[in-house]
């Protein structure tokens, strides 16, 4: 089912739900959406009637991803995929210790913004001890540090018909005579909001490493390895995925992994 569509009946109770401290047990009741000629659904998909900032504030709280406890950092995080990338971009911005680094949010927005390390070292910051699963079989637990993605998404004020970030990475993962391809993800705009969705520049405790992303990854803690983009320039709010890379939402999703990507 999608999570994004709610009748505006639904929401008012569900907010009330929400609001008088009862926490929403998954989607189930909201399955009659999967349900492909249901009068609700039918309804409900001309139905636009909600901003799309209130649902996901209310969706977007639904599960937290595990955390843990500091003694369960056995080790540090393993750096894989590409671990010090070699464009002349990246190369002088690391030389000059990320000064010039900006972060972009732009595209379906009303204010498009840059942010430098230092604007985003001084906004609220979380830190959350959780595990990172690559899907090659391993997992580390590792205390990453950074500052929630959805209070940057509403201050650049995301237009109505935005659905999904594509998240725009540094590293030039393939290099062929073809040019260059970039390491890219994206996700809806749900898994943007959650809590546990941060811009990290922190890895226990230090500097986020180079080989883990530096100067700032993001964190989608639901979501499996090759959904955490290292190396991130800009964040763009767009309505359809299909024009980026091969159209799958993803590096690797061009190869053939799921888009979700669930942990
Ligand atoms: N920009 C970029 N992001 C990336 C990758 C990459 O190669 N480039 N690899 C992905 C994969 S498959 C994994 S498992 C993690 C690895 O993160 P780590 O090096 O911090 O362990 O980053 C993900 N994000
Ligand atoms: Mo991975």
């Amino acid at each position: 089912m999608s999570r994004l569509l709610l009748s505006r009946r639904r929401f008012l109770q569900a907010s009330a739900a929400a609001g008088s401290g009862l926490l929403l047990a998954g989607c189930d009741q909201f399955d009659f959406l999967g349900q492909l000629d249901h009068p609700a659904r039918n309804f409900m998909e001309q139905a636009n009637v909600l901003t799309y900032n209130a649902q996901r504030r209310l969706l977007g709280e639904q599960t937290l991803a595990r955390e843990y406890g500091a003694s369960e950092i056995r080790q540090g995080q393993k750096p894989n995929g590409s671990t010090e990338p070699s464009t002349p971009q990246y190369v002088a911005l690391r030389q000059g210790g990320f000064t010039d680094y900006r972060l972009q949010v732009t595209g379906l927005v009303e204010q498009p913004l840059s942010f430098s390390l230092a604007e985003l070292r001084n906004m609220p910051a979380r830190s959350q001890i959780t595990r990172h699963d690559c899907v090659e079989g391993w997992s580390c637990i590792a205390k990453w540090t950074g500052t929630p993605l959805g209070p940057i998404l509403d201050m650049a004020r995301i237009k109505p018909e935005a659905r999904f970030c594509v998240y725009h990475c540094f590293d030039n993962i393939e290099r062929g005579l073809s040019g260059d391809v970039f390491y890219y993800e994206s996700s809806d705009l749900v898994d943007a909001y959650h809590p546990q969705s941060i811009l990290s520049y922190g890895l226990n405790e230090q500097t986020l490493p180079v080989a883990n992303g530096a100067p700032v990854r993001l964190r989608i803690e639901r979501a499996l390895g090759y959904k955490q983009p290292k190396y991130l320039h800009t964040i763009e709010l767009v309505a359809d995925l299909t024009p980026f890379g091969r159209g799958n939402g993803g590096y690797w999703e061009d190869y053939g992994y799921d888009w979700y990507g669930g942990i």
